[in-house]
């Protein structure tokens, strides 16, 4: 009786410490094909950042891709998109969101 209620509590208080990271950011892969030397990923990388509600940018050069982690009620992938387009990069979402 007494561990299951130590089991329980540990349950609950690691729910609590989890909880806040699933509220809303939201991780998206861009195709950025114009990336064809190391410096392309800071112009692209410093696009994004300049994009309210980015949290991470995650450029992954050799497959010619950037992870963006966003909270979804501030921006969203269109967005995203426009922005490394207006940086000289145009992209194009992995998975088409629409
Ligand atoms: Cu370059």
């Amino acid at each position: 009786m007494k561990n299951s209620k130590t089991l329980m509590a540990a349950v609950i208080a690691s729910l609590v410490l989890v909880a806040p990271a699933w509220a809303s950011p939201k991780t998206v892969t861009l195709n950025v094909s114009g990336m064809t030397c190391p410096a392309c990923p800071i112009t692209v990388k410093k696009a994004l950042e300049k994009v309210p509600g980015v949290s991470k940018v995650d450029v992954r050069f050799e497959k010619k891709q950037v992870l963006v982690t966003f909270d979804d009620s501030k921006t969203n992938t269109d967005a995203l998109v426009k922005a490394t387009t207006n940086a000289g990069y145009p992209s194009q979402p992995e998975k088409a969101a629409k």
